[in-house]
């Protein structure tokens, strides 16, 4: 990218011409700025992802039959990680975001173990998952959004008769970048002694219940599923009742009830509802975003690329700073679930947006 920059023209230098100047400071571990000034600092961001959907019809297969070539045991986790084609290899569906499509078959356990990363799980498909964060159990159903903490204890597993499967957002190329990264192995495979269940844990914090003395305002949110159910329930009273956001739809944000900021610091979690019908303004901003669509049948237009039909479970990146829309057929309101990095934009002063 930096070579494709148009350089400066440099004057003959009588005593060393500029090719063998640029020799010189190469073997000196020393380049010049002007050959790739506005590559490093350009008019607007210049994300190297490319839209791209992962179809739910042809991933689903291929997760089941991951199942035949690795176990949970041995994989640890067995994930089909996302590469965006504009990325050229690198484990990244964004150009800073990570996303996986995870399996687990009945009575297999993902051993425990916990990392500095933050994950999100958001469910596919399937019945009896469960997944333990620091000793506390929640079941795994289709649409819930899950929170691991960073460096928190988890390990997943299955007690159903089906396969379950889900997609796993992680802030993985963020924590790589900053060298940041650490990992340990819990001492057995699964956490015990459990320390009860995810139920009471919402309960507790949706329904603002704190101890007296509660300072807890932790970057992440207590709760750590926002269960399907809830959420819809949530969307579909809002599009009853409130106006519609001209470019998000009916929209809700995962909040973390300690400081109502998102429920992850590094990642932004939503769920949208696009109304039979509707199409929404264009909205651009600087961080890539990843969709899966939940219900209906939404499209996704990206100005000057072209339009994409996302089916459910079909996983779609827009890149950053993309002008983007979305919109829902005559017959069925849509849902789509859409995460990105912007808190970690917000945070450091980078957050940009457009709208309309
Ligand atoms: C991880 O720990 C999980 O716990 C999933 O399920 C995906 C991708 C990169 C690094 C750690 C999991 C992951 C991961």
């Amino acid at each position: 990218m930096m070579s494709a920059q148009p350089k400066v023209a440099v004057r003959e230098n009588p005593a060393s011409n500029a090719v063998s100047f640029r020799e010189q400071l190469a073997d000196l571990n020393v380049a010049p700025l002007w050959d790739v000034l506005t590559g490093l600092v350009p008019a607007e961001p210049r994300p190297k992802a490319t839209p791209h959907a992962w179809r739910w019809a042809v991933m689903r297969d291929r997760l089941i039959e991951s199942g035949t070539v690795v176990s949970a045991e041995e994989a640890e986790r067995r994930v089909l990680m996302l590469e965006n084609p504009g990325l050229g290899g690198l484990p990244n569906a964004t150009d800073t975001i990570y996303a996986g499509l995870q399996l687990i078959l009945p009575g297999e356990i993902a051993r425990a173990h916990r990392h500095t990363q933050s994950a999100l799980r958001f469910v596919l498909e399937g019945v009896g998952g469960y997944t333990s964060v620091d000793g506390v159990r929640t079941e795994m159903l289709r649409g819930d959004f899950i929170v691991t903490p960073a460096w928190t204890w988890h390990d997943h597993g299955n007690d159903g008769a089906g396969p379950v499967m889900w997609l796993d957002g992680l802030d993985v190329p963020l924590v790589t970048f900053l060298r940041a990264g650490f990992r340990e192995e819990y001492e057995t495979a699964t956490q015990f002694p459990r320390k009860g269940d995810s139920d009471q844990v919402l309960v507790r914090y949706a329904d603002a219940l704190l101890p007296l003395e509660s300072k807890d305002t932790g970057s992440t949110s207590p709760i750590f599923n926002y269960p399907y159910a809830r959420t819809r329930e949530v969307l579909d009273e809002l599009a009853r009742n409130s106006d519609i956001d001209a470019c998000h739809g009916v929209n809700v944000r995962y909040a973390n009830p300690l400081t109502g900021g998102w429920a992850m610091p590094t990642i932004a979690a939503s769920m949208r509802l696009i109304p039979r019908g509707y199409t929404t303004e264009f909205f651009q901003s600087v961080e890539g975003t990843v969709l899966v669509g939940v219900e209906g049948s939404p499209s996704v237009e990206i100005e000057g690329v072209g339009s994409f039909d996302i089916s459910d479970n079909d996983v779609f990146v827009v890149p950053g700073w993309s002008r983007w829309r979305m919109s829902a057929d005559a017959s069925d309101d849509a849902v789509l679930f859409v995460y990105s990095d912007r808190p970690v934009y917000e945070k450091l002063g980078l957050y940009r947006e457009k709208r309309g």
